[in-house]
């Protein structure tokens, strides 16, 4: 199955939402026993954030936020199937009941206060059962309470760069492999010269911004998807929940190089975080420091 998707990686890499582990009979098995068992297998592995054959839906959530996006979307979706059905329903029973031949003569009835009542009633009741949920996750999103520590990212035209202030102040910028450099396994348009190490179970604040253009921080697996703004440091937060390799694109249109962009965050146990960040405070020590204005205001 891996070595199948690592083929189809290839030919595919430019899918960005393409998830779940897409055998068709596990599929139909999703239809069968609602979206709420969505086929999410893969999760964790170096590949669960790349396309697989017959994939849809998202990438397993990695993280809380997307775990509560995922449960939203099937709520979202449950209804939505509910709705059409109704609609198409409704829009068959008319064409069969009151069509010429069967309805001759059409009733002249203009008003039906019950059913003005309802159908006025029960849309706005659907939209207060969605935006509980909606609201709920709009916060959720937004920020931790509690972080345990600070990655700030910053956008290029066209890489990334981060910095970890709370860890000898580690920084480095982060570049697309090209194509003919790759190593095996390394997927194209994925891949970069030097990942974001985070540990796992750890509330990291997440700042962002930018240095030159609006870009956007996006990785799918975490749920996240924030755009980094010059002048402006955003934040937002990310708890990751199983070790492995995730890929992430710049989502904003930036330039010409925008699709060239990637992310790549590997996450390690708090152990091997820990290994990593002497190993990095050396190997990244003759970097210079990249350290925009608005950075200053925020540490
Ligand atoms: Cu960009």
């Amino acid at each position: 199955m891996l070595k199948r998707a690592g083929l189809v990686v290839r030919e595919k890499q430019g899918l960005f939402f393409q998830i779940s582990d897409g055998v068709m009979f596990k599929r139909f098995a999703w239809l069968s026993a609602g979206a709420a068992a969505l086929p999410l297998a893969g999760a964790g592995s170096a590949l669960a954030a790349q396309p697989r054959p017959w994939q849809m839906s998202f990438q397993p959530a990695a993280s809380p936020v997307m775990e509560q996006i995922q449960s939203f979307h099937n709520l979202l979706f449950w209804i939505i199937v509910s709705i059409t059905l109704f609609v198409l329903a409704l829009l068959c029973y008319c064409a069969i009941k009151f069509n010429e031949k069967s309805n001759p003569t059409p009733s002249k009835t203009a008003h039906n206060t019950t059913l003005e009542v309802l159908w006025t009633a029960i849309p706005i009741l659907i939209l207060v059962v969605i935006a509980v949920p909606s609201f709920r996750l709009l916060y959720f999103m937004d920020r931790t309470d509690k972080p345990e520590m600070t990655l700030k990212v910053i956008s290029h035209q066209w890489y990334w760069s981060y910095q970890y202030p709370d860890h000898g102040n580690i920084n480095f910028t982060s570049n697309m492999i090209q194509a003919e450099d790759l190593k095996a396994g390394q997927p194209r348009l994925l891949a970069v010269d030097n990942e974001v190490v985070l540990p796992v179970d750890t509330n990291v604040r997440l700042l962002v911004t930018s240095e030159d253009v609006i870009h956007n921080f996006a990785v799918p697996a975490f749920g996240l998807k924030i755009d980094t703004v010059p002048g402006r440091t955003n934040e937002t937060w990310v708890k990751i929940t199983k070790e492995g390799t995730y890929y992430g694109q710049c989502s904003e249109l930036c330039g010409i190089n925008h699709g060239f962009m990637p992310i790549q965050v590997r996450a390690v146990s708090k152990q091997a975080f820990a290994q990593w960040t002497e190993e990095a405070k050396k190997k990244f020590a003759a970097s210079p420091a990249l350290q925009p204005a608005q950075f200053a205001a925020a540490r």
